[in-house]
């Protein structure tokens, strides 16, 4: 293990530095006071090494926020975003100082915790701690990888650091071990981490909870570890920076020890700085303690904001640099360059979704986890930006890509990632790649597990980023492994997250089509929720609608148009679709018409106009959902008459076929509730269900 630096120097800041300092913990102070809501502490705290960090080592261009070379910054400490808005603001980023007047308010840039695509220069939402590290390793890998696949000999278009600020509460959540450890092993060398160590959290001192030596769990991981022991030595901090960037080899942590609140006679290195203004009197004491004037507030000395904007030219001339090397390497490599500009504005190849595999019925029976495995082998050459992997269940997950290599320390042009068993940071650094840009990430585990990512997931929802998520082993139909692998609450869990897109292919040619619309969407996740067990194939001669109607999230795969309008309406998604299927053929024998819709996304179907979804589920016609999964959720689909075959308990350790059988999914039980359903007065649809497995009602 290696020993940790540690660097101290006597130096006092220069006047300038500590003028520019200053500004930084009293706008946020007046931020916090203004809105008399935030955390001052931490702005308080670390202004001094943020000071160091954006006045001397990070590369920027106020006035360009999106330059593709730029240095990246994550506060990862989201709370303490009142700092990262000072910082916007002096800097010349368009954030204007009426802004920051409106911290917290209705309708500003400036909202509670950082929000990417709110705020220019804020590079990742962040807020639940740990994630917003875990993002910069994930900003890191795309640094690595996209430098491996773009760069040439004289030729360094992608080439930057990736810089977060974390704090306690960031290295206390687990999801900073599975991402330390992930980032140690890859030897991430461009990857700086600050930690503002200030032995605070909430509850108080991180005597309480926090006491293991933290700098030598991130040595153990393989990383590089500097201690500073004073916060406001500037030239310390930033000492400690160049080190950093100098190895190259592994990633870097930089504890210093800063102070929550510095400066306020009262609550410094208490919680109190914590979550709450610092209260007028206090304010007032802190700034006649450190010689500011106590009004007006936001207030910004001449030189100090003279200092800052130097990071105008500054930037604009490091982006020039980087454009006339750009220029250079597009005059020897034109087509790398063309394709470095596509992946990077998100563009797909021309063709990329041409002469789509369509499987027959001889193909089957396929688990859709299988043909998802197809498309990937077959999309990965036409997107070389596809990069993904899984946690440690490739094998099952299908989701290699043949040929494409490893990404590991020794090939970071690979593009199958083995993210190891780390679900939820898998799903942060799947983020960190979307939103470095210049990839389509991917990643898979059991449907089951994606309880573990739920975090990350929401996020790439809320940040509207293009990541694709393959779950498999999608019901209780995945069989032996019982209850703690089957998922039941999954899908609608998923589903009830704005934003993302769920989709459960029915068959092979469904999968084909659920892969078209998640590479096809570019704004927003998309989880692909595929069968362990085999399907029957879904001969598109038989069933034409298929490719058109999964982008539409529910068609009608059959119906009897001969025979006039339905009279009930088989609502199915995923597996249950052939069960519904064979329902249907059982009820036309027994003189009931019914349509088979299938539903491979709630979501996508529900964007459709008012006239489609009437087309498909006419409002007076009874239905019938069978879906393996909880019943909540379906009351949206309001008819005059539905039933829902679900679960609302957990699944079985049997082989699947068993388990279905056993939770209701049979034919007999689909005609039975089908004729429950048609028999009922209209107005009264009973909520008692015969098995605890089927569950209907009038919603
Ligand atoms: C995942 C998650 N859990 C809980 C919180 C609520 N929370 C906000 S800040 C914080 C802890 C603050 O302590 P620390 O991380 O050391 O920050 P500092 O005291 O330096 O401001 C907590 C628990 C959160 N933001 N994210």
């Amino acid at each position: 293990m290696a020993p940790s630096e540690t660097l101290v120097t006597i130096i006092a800041p220069p006047a300038l530095d500590e003028l520019c300092i200053n500004t930084l913990r009293f706008l946020a102070v007046d931020m916090v006071q203004k809105a008399n809501s935030g955390h001052p502490g931490l702005p308080m705290g670390s202004a001094a090494m943020a000071y160091a960090l954006w006045d001397r080592s990070l590369s920027y261009n106020p006035r360009d926020p999106h330059w593709p070379d730029r240095d990246r910054f994550i506060l990862s400490a989201g709370h303490g975003c009142a700092l990262l808005y000072a910082l916007l603001h002096v800097t010349g980023f368009d954030l204007p100082l009426e802004e920051l007047k409106k911290f917290r308010q209705w309708g500003s840039r400036t909202p509670g915790h950082p929000e990417y695509g709110k705020t220019p220069g804020v590079e990742a939402t962040t807020g639940p701690l740990g994630q917003g590290l875990a993002n910069g390793v994930g900003m890191a890998i795309a640094e690595v990888a996209l430098a491996a696949r773009f760069n040439r000999p004289g030729h360094q278009i992608v080439d930057h650091f990736t810089y977060v600020l974390v704090s306690d509460g960031d290295l206390e959540e687990g999801i900073s071990s599975e991402a330390g450890s992930i980032a140690g092993h890859e030897h991430l060398g461009k990857l700086i981490v600050l930690y503002a160590d200030n032995h605070i959290t909430i509850e108080g001192s991180t005597e309480l909870t926090f006491t293991e030596d933290r700098l030598a769990r991130f040595a153990a991981f393989g990383w590089h570890v500097q201690r500073v022991e004073r916060s406001n030595d500037v030239e310390t901090v930033a000492l400690a920076l160049k080190n950093a960037r100098e190895e190259r080899d592994r990633p870097s942590l930089i504890a210093v020890r800063t102070h929550i609140g510095f400066g306020s006679p009262h609550k410094q290195d208490t919680a109190a700085a914590h979550g709450e203004a610092l209260g007028v009197e206090e304010v007032r004491l802190t700034k006649e303690g450190m010689d500011w004037p106590v009004s007006p507030s936001f207030h910004i000395p001449e030189e100090a904001l003279e200092h800052f904007r130097r990071a105008v030219t500054r930037g604009s001339a490091a982006q020039v640099e980087w454009e006339l090397r750009f220029r250079a390497f597009a005059k020897d490599y034109p087509d790398l360059a063309a394709e470095f500009h596509r992946v990077i504005g998100r563009h797909l190849r021309e063709g990329w979704d041409a002469d789509l595999p369509s499987f027959t019925s001889a193909d089957g029976p396929m688990a859709t986890r299988v043909a998802s495995g197809k498309m990937i082998e077959i999309l990965g050459p036409r997107l070389p930006e596809m990069m993904g992997g899984s946690a440690d269940l490739g094998p099952s997950t299908h989701t290699n890509i043949d040929g494409a290599g490893n990404f590991e320390p020794e090939d970071w042009a690979g593009r199958n990632m083995h993210f190891g068993i780390r679900e939820n940071a898998m799903g942060a650094i799947l983020n960190g790649m979307a939103l470095h840009r210049g990839l389509i990430p991917y990643g898979g585990t059991f449907f089951v597990f994606s309880d573990y990512m739920r975090p990350p997931m929401r996020l790439a929802a809320m940040n509207a980023l293009p990541v694709i998520y393959v779950f498999t082993h999608d019901s209780i139909g995945m069989g032996e492994d019982g209850p703690t692998h089957q998922p039941v609450e999954q899908l609608v869990g998923l589903r009830s997250i704005p934003g993302m897109v769920v989709l459960r292919p029915a068959d092979a040619n469904e999968t084909v089509a659920a892969w078209r619309v998640a590479i096809g969407r570019k704004q927003g996740p998309v989880a692909l929720v595929l069968t362990r067990q085999g399907l029957p194939v879904f001969d598109l001669n038989s069933y034409p609608a298929v490719p058109a109607g999964v982008p539409l999230g529910g068609y009608i795969l059959a119906d009897s148009p001969t025979i006039g309008r339905p009279d009930i309406i088989l609502i199915a998604t995923g597996s249950e679709v052939h069960l519904a299927l064979e329902g249907r053929e059982q009820l036309l024998a027994e003189g009931v018409n019914a349509r088979v819709v299938s539903m491979p996304s709630t979501n996508l179907f529900a964007s459709q106009s008012d006239d489609y979804r009437e087309e498909i589920l006419p409002a007076d016609v009874p239905l019938l959902v069978i879906e393996a999964g909880s019943p909540i959720g379906w009351q949206s689909f309001v008819g005059p008459r539905i039933a829902v075959i679900g679960i609302d308990t957990f699944g079985s350790s049997a082989p699947g076929s068993v388990v279905m059988k056993h939770y209701g999914f049979t034919v007999e039980n689909v005609c039975r509730q089908a004729h429950r359903v048609l028999d009922k007065p209209k107005e009264k649809v009973p909520c008692a269900s015969e098995s605890p497995q089927t569950m209907e009602g009038s919603f």
